[in-house]
Formats: C-alpha cells, sequence, structure tokens
C-alpha cells in the first residue's frame, strides 16, 4: 500500500527494527509516478552524458587498495558529475588515453554529490519532501538532518561492479559518528542485479576506527581515528549477511554503523537507485576539513528541517 503522500510517521515496529537490524526496509514509500519521474530523470542524465573532453575518472572504492581522489571528485560535493564504471574503459596505454568500450549512457557508475540540491526532481523528493522530513523527524536519530552526498548509483548491466562491506560513517565522518543513508530502488532490486546486502546488528557491534580522509599531500586515503580501538571482525566473513531484494519506491534508511554490501551486476538489467546521506547539524557534532567531501561557502550542507 502506498503510505499518505503528506506523511510519513515510523511505527514502534519500525523504530524497534531499525534498533536491531541497523537498517530499515519501507516498501511503497514512493508511488509509481514519483519513483518514474526519479527514474525518468535519472535516465535523462545518463543519455545527456557528454563523454568527449569529459574526465574518465571511474567511481573506485578500496577493495582492491586503489579509491577515487581526483580533483573531479574532490570538489563534486556542490556539482553534478559524472563517475564512470572501471571496466567501461580499454586500459590506457603509453601511447593511448583510456576510452569508452561502452555507449556512453552505460559506462556510468555514478552521477553526484549535489543532486539534491542542485536538481528539481531529486530536489522535490529529498530536501523539499514532507514524508522524508516526517521519517527523519520519527526515527529521531538525529536533531538537525544536514543533507550531503546525494547520488543516483546506476550498477550498470554486466558492467556494473561491487561495492564492498563498509559502513558510511567511515566515509561521512563526523566526532560522534551520526550519518544516516536513505537510499531509494527506482528498479527491481535483486540478488541477479545487485541488490544491498546488510549484516543486520553490526551497528551495536563496530567501531568507525577508520575514516576516508583528503591525503595532505593530494588524493583520499584512510586513517585511523584517534582513540577508537580497531575493530577485530572480519565482517564481510561473518554469519547472518540478509540480502534486501526489493521493488521500486522502496526507501532503506542505513545506520551509519551498519555493515552492507553489494555485489556485482552480472545480468541483462540496470539497477539504477538514488541515495543521499544525512548528518547531525546539532548537538556538537563536527563535522571537520579532514573529509573527503567539503561543504562549500556557496553551498553549505542544507538543513532538512
Ligand atoms: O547502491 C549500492 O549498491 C551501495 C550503496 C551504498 O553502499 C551506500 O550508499 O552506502
Amino acid at each position: 500500500m502506498t503510505n499518505p503522500l503528506s506523511s510519513h510517521q515510523l511505527t514502534e515496529a519500525q523504530k524497534q527494527q531499525w534498533e536491531q537490524d541497523g537498517y530499515l526496509v519501507i516498501p511503497s514509500f514512493f508511488d509509481g509516478e514519483e519513483t518514474k519521474e526519479m527514474l525518468d530523470e535519472a535516465k535523462r542524465l545518463c543519455d545527456e552524458f557528454e563523454v568527449d573532453g569529459h574526465p574518465m575518472t571511474t567511481f573506485k572504492t578500496a577493495a582492491d587498495g586503489e579509491h577515487v581522489g581526483d580533483e573531479y571528485f574532490l570538489t563534486s560535493g556542490d556539482k553534478i558529475r559524472y563517475f564512470l564504471e572501471p571496466t567501461s574503459l580499454s586500459p590506457a596505454t603509453s601511447t593511448q588515453p583510456a576510452k569508452l568500450i561502452v555507449p556512453p549512457a552505460q559506462s556510468i557508475n555514478k552521477i553526484g554529490h549535489a543532486l539534491a540540491m542542485l536538481n528539481p526532481v531529486f530536489r522535490k523528493h529529498t530536501l523539499e519532501s514532507d514524508r522524508i522530513r516526517d521519517v527523519a523527524k520519527s526515527l529521531g536519530a538525529q536533531e538537525s538532518p544536514r543533507v550531503l552526498q546525494s547520488m543516483i548509483i546506476c550498477k550498470q548491466p554486466r558492467i556494473g561492479g561491487v561495492v564492498p562491506c563498509h559502513n558510511d560513517s567511515t566515509f561521512l565522518y563526523t566526532d560522534p559518528p551520526s550519518a544516516i543513508g536513505a537510499w531509494i530502488a527506482l528498479e527491481e532490486c535483486t540478488p541477479e542485479n545487485g541488490c544491498l546486502s546488510f549484516l543486520p546488528g553490526s551497528h551495536r557491534l563496530s567501531r568507525t576506527a577508520n575514516r576516508f580522509i583528503r591525503a595532505p599531500d593530494g588524493g583520499t586515503t584512510f586513517m585511523d581515528v584517534p582513540g577508537v580501538e580497531p575493530n577485530e571482525e572480519n565482517w564481510d566473513d561473518m554469519e547472518g549477511w540478509r540480502k534486501a531484494p526489493c521493488s521500486p519506491g522502496t526507501l532503506v534508511l542505513i545506520h551509519g554503523s551498519v555493515m552492507h554490501k553489494s555485489p556485482p551486476n552480472p545480468s541483462d538489467k540496470t539497477r539504477i537507485i538514488y541515495t543521499f546521506h544525512m548528518i547531525e547539524g546539532g548537538k556538537g557534532v563536527k563535522y571537520d576539513e579532514k573529509n573527503w567531501l567539503q561543504p562549500t561557502k556557496e553551498m553549505p550542507f542544507p538543513a532538512l528541517f
């Protein structure tokens, strides 16, 4: 059943589920029309991608020891920029730059990181959405949420890559950790096309002992968080991982400490989603200049309410 357009208070059962698991799946949060509007806009942005002269910045995470960190990425917090699937490119050689080997619209890994501020459709369903505001308020986890890192993730057919096991507070670190993700399925997400998986309850065990930062000499790196004991656990190998297949319009709330991941997409179906994150902007919580994603004077992280 579709939720009423104007409000969405979480039930006690939903809040308990959130506390217990560290994530919450809310089917039909957006109705068919709203979801289609976002999906059409995501596809329009993909179709608009002009590869000529565009930086060939691929989105890589730390699984292979390499992580994205060029200027194009580091200055994308207040823009709408395109990041490519690593396997959409032929490798660069000493004589030839890397070249796309798939059509441009199918080469895109993600589009970000200021869709909620700059794109009218995603703005409407984020900063201007009463239902999103109601969910964030009734979750009661943040006093004054600030919205950041809003993006489309495409998980392209056949070449869409893995998102390795991680938690979001590592990448959007605050002191103390406060990140929450809002992840919205715009298409059917299945085990075959790379739906999310979670290690339920890991948010209660994991410590944010590591954070993703701007390296002092350029690029990005990870640093230990002073005074926080590193986790001993190998989360990825632990028992109890749960897949979260879901239908278009589903909202998944993701606690900043919960371990989650998604596999590659070997299928012939896209898995397009929209996601944004929130950090606590009140309670003396600090977001510092070490973080890879920085607000600008022109575009501070907007308050949700
Ligand atoms: O969409 C995905 O596959 C991964 C998203 C994710 O891990 C995140 O937004 O934190």
